[in-house]
């Protein structure tokens, strides 16, 4: 009898072994894959292959950490980016600590290295395990997960898997605090779903900043109520003379708020004393002769100018200011200041003075293109250069920071060639090595790495006026200005980046981007 009861035992033991082994193996051994050779742009500081590989399946969930809503909501942003293309039906589910077993698990821990948007990714067989400081930085390192996933992810109809990433760890911080662009929404108007699809797009290259260019000769793009015919008369019209159009303020609360589900800041410009014909328009007492000026629909600049010497102007400005400022979030007002052609220097000077005197006044801080430098700067303005070498280093020795935004580099209305159907060249022909191929930390003479905020691309709008437009000049160009802000120029090199470029091509296919097919890139 008890060599009997032994033998049951034993039967049992190994049972348990067995269903204890079957339940924890993975299904089919991991794919063997290899991080280091991933095609991800921005290039991140550091990736350490395991040449494993993580498989996302119907049974995978996206987990977060225990208590936070802001948390939930980063969860529900990558469910919602992966549940189309897979077909699965992820949902975010709460957890104290990485569950394993398949699935993704989204954390905060303390790691002061990584700042506001660095993150930490761990890939296993088991589990996706991405950790942040800040939320901001799980929202980047989810940029990074997309990545790693196959192209078709993108895509908003189901596609076939697997879904595989590589395994192994990234471990990731940005160089520059300020990556952006700037959307002329001015010279064209543009919808409020075409501005939330820009965001949308530089927020999958880690960007963190939408500068909306509101207000230009042609057209007053924002609702101000104290000076109501600023928008519904300043902004009837655009260049060629279709109907133009403005944001309502709930339309460009509803932009803010978009903007900053995706950890990106909006920079509203109300360009002064010049680009001021719509607002010259539509109230006669903005101009010295205190006659109205007609709407303009064509594209020449530098003729309009805010009657400087008149106090009405800066009741005008006062009020703009404060009505904007209380709708953005976002620590700064940008106030233009380039081209002012008719405006004397002895009335510009004392006009900038006095305007980030206002701005500081309801709180915010001043930005403005390299002009501003001409005066006084205030502390922490940030004076973005676009042409002009010699403001940017007056304003470095001014104690002010710079935003690189050369033309001949980085404005995104520059033509790639001489046979692009839209856009400029009048600062240069900008193929897309070209674009990549500069460091903002010494492109001006004079200028450390110390000195500048940031990069950030332009787009000016005079020669486009549709969304597929705006994708073609854009894009393949930003992906590399959101290189250069992100990672460290020793990690940069063109030949490794077209490569890597060349991956993204079906990426941008499946996001639906009309992209530039430059012959510089081997496109896959
Ligand atoms: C210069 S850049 C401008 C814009 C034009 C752009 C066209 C800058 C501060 N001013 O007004 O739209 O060139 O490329």
């Amino acid at each position: 009898m008890p060599t009997h009861r032994i033998h049951f035992s034993s039967a049992t033991l190994l049972l348990l072994v067995l269903m204890t082994f079957m339940a924890c193996a993975p299904k089919k051994p991991a794919v063997s894959m290899d991080l280091a050779q991933e095609s991800i742009i921005p290039v991140p500081v550091s990736v350490s292959a395991t040449n494993s590989s993580f498989e996302l399946t119907d049974a995978s969930d996206i987990y977060v950490q225990t208590g936070s809503e802001e948390l939930v909501k980063i969860g529900q942003y990558l469910a919602d980016k992966l549940n189309p293309s897979t077909g699965f039906s992820f949902s975010v589910k709460p957890s104290t600590a990485n569950p394993g077993d398949g699935n993704i698990y989204l954390s905060i821990k303390e790691d002061a290295e990584l700042g506001d948007e660095g993150y930490e990714l761990n890939i296993t067989a088991e589990s996706v395990h991405l950790q942040a400081n800040a939320p901001a930085g799980l929202f980047r390192g989810i940029q990074t997960i997309r990545q790693l996933l196959p192209a078709n992810v993108e895509s908003s109809s189901k596609q076939a898997g697997p879904w595989l990433m590589a395994s192994g760890t990234i471990r990731d911080m940005p160089t520059y605090a300020y990556r952006g662009a700037m959307f002329d929404v001015a010279r064209h108007f543009f919808s409020v779903d075409d501005v939330k699809r820009y965001i949308d797009l530089i927020a999958a290259y880690k960007m963190n900043g939408m500068h909306l260019h509101l207000s230009d000769d042609q057209g007053w793009r924002i609702e101000i109520k104290s000076w109501p015919k600023l928008a519904e008369y300043g902004g009837k019209t655009q260049v060629g003379g279709g109907k133009g159009g403005y944001y309502t303020q709930e339309q460009y609360k509803d932009i803010v708020r978009y903007a900053q589900d995706r950890y990106i800041t909006i920079i509203p410009e109300i360009d002064m004393p010049g680009h001021t014909n719509s607002a010259l328009a539509a109230y006669p007492e903005l101009n010295c002769d205190g006659k109205p000026r007609e709407l303009y629909s064509g594209t020449e600049v530098g003729f309009s100018t805010l009657c400087t010497k008149n106090e009405v102007t800066y009741k005008f400005i006062d009020d703009v200011v404060k009505e904007l400022a209380a709708i953005t979030p976002g620590p700064y007002i940008h106030i233009g200041g380039d081209e002012s052609h008719v405006t004397k220097k002895e009335d510009y000077i004392p006009f900038v003075n006095r305007v980030q005197d206002i701005v500081l006044s309801h709180g915010k801080q001043v930005i403005g293109w390299d002009e501003i430098a001409l005066g006084t700067l205030k502390k922490n303005v940030f004076v973005q250069h676009w042409a002009d070498e010699d403001n940017a280093r007056n304003a470095v020795k001014q104690g002010s920071k710079v935003l690189m935004s050369p033309a001949r580099k980085a404005y995104t209305d520059m033509q790639y060639d001489s046979t692009t159907q839209w856009g400029l060249h009048w600062a240069a022909y900008i193929e897309v090595d070209s674009a990549y191929i500069w460091d903002p930390a010494t492109l001006i003479p004079g200028l450390g790495p110390k000195d500048v905020l940031g990069i950030e691309a332009p787009l000016w709008s005079e020669t486009v006026d549709n969304i597929e437009e705006v994708e073609y000049m854009v894009f393949p160009r930003l992906p590399g200005y959101a290189e250069i802000g992100w990672s460290a120029a020793s990690a940069r090199s063109w030949d490794a980046y077209k490569q890597r470029l060349a991956a993204h091509g079906p990426r941008l296919t499946a996001m639906g981007v009309n992209f530039y097919k430059s012959k510089l890139v081997d496109w896959k």
